[in-house]
């Protein structure tokens, strides 16, 4: 969040949905134990859910619609937005996105997972130049928040405290490395198209392999040590695996605003357009140079 210390009244609000996200993250962390079984249903993606995923939505969608200039919440879990009942003077002006449980299918065996959150200022779907703010909470050994905002990017750890939430920041002004280590390419080596699997059999050669099955982890590990993560289009699903509005646009303005860049194989994820609300989209982000070699391959 800024640190000038005269606060706008929306940087306000932005700052207290960041920190609703954060308490939210901590409560849904230590309730995560006792739910890690399937339902029944299926998200609007066609996953299948996890008591987990419900249960999480279910507590940052009645949290963050409490919140006044928050007019809408949609999350990877449920097929439409839900407006908020805004009959207070609130200026209705964050639409929130949430995919409440990223890497939930890493819950049966215990590897990090975590939460994201995209604040757009239009409502959705939206473009992701109209993110305000995007997020990500990483539960590992430690629960860390990655926020980006104001054109920069900050990591904290969550902790409780007295008052609610702690957010202690551990870095500040965060960007990736130049010279990128590991790379993450997910889909299946059958299913990736050719030009796709060349520039992954160079990358190979040049970079260590760390792929976990939660985006957010594996987008960290890029974050940190620099390199690429991908989930690419492929024959199968040539739109990929992740959805624009919930995953593809957050980490796409982190990334970028750590001084790298994302792209969906041709361009920006941020400058994507918006159809629906669960549009996927093949998400690449990583060192500017990795990304330009994708964009190279691909257009082979
Ligand atoms: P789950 O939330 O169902 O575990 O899916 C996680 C995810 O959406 C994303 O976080 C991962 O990068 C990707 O799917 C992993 O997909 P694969 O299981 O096909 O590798």
């Amino acid at each position: 969040m800024s640190t000038r210390h005269s606060r706008l009244p929306s940087e306000m609000t932005v700052e207290r949905i960041v920190r609703t996200v954060a308490e939210t993250s901590l409560d849904v962390r230590e309730g995560l134990a006792g739910r890690r079984g399937y339902e029944d249903e299926e998200n609007p993606s066609g996953e299948k859910q996890l008591a987990a995923d419900l249960w999480a939505d279910e507590l940052f969608e009645e949290r963050l619609l409490a919140i006044e200039s928050v007019a809408a919440y949609a999350s990877e879990e449920r097929s439409g937005v839900v407006e908020a009942d805004r009959t207070a003077n609130g200026d209705g002006r964050y639409h929130v996105a949430i995919d409440p449980l990223d890497g939930s299918s890493n819950l049966r065996t215990n590897n990090t997972m975590g939460v994201i959150l995209a604040v757009y200022d239009s409502p959705l779907p939206a473009r992701g130049r109209d993110l305000v703010a995007s997020a990500f909470v990483l539960f590992g050994p430690l629960t860390t928040m990655v926020v980006a905002v104001d054109g920069s990017v900050t990591e904290y750890v969550l902790e409780r405290g007295s008052g609610g939430v702690e957010m202690r920041t551990v870095t500040e002004e965060l960007t990736l490395p130049d010279e990128p280590t590991i790379y993450g390419f997910g889909g299946r080596v059958p299913n990736w198209t050719a030009d796709f699997e060349a520039y992954v059999r160079e990358v190979e050669r040049e970079l260590k392999l760390r792929y976990g099955g939660a985006m957010i982890a594996d987008v960290n590990q890029v974050l940190v040590y620099g390199g690429v993560f991908a989930y690419p289009g492929l024959e199968s699903h040539p739109k990929g695996k992740l959805r624009l509005q919930f995953e593809g646009n957050p980490v796409g303005h982190i990334i970028e605003t750590a001084g790298g860049r994302s792209s969906n194989g041709e361009r920006s994820l941020l400058d994507v357009p918006p159809e629906r609300i669960h549009q996927r989209v093949p998400v690449h982000v990583g060192n500017t140079g990795l990304i330009d070699r994708l964009e190279a391959a691909l257009d082979g």
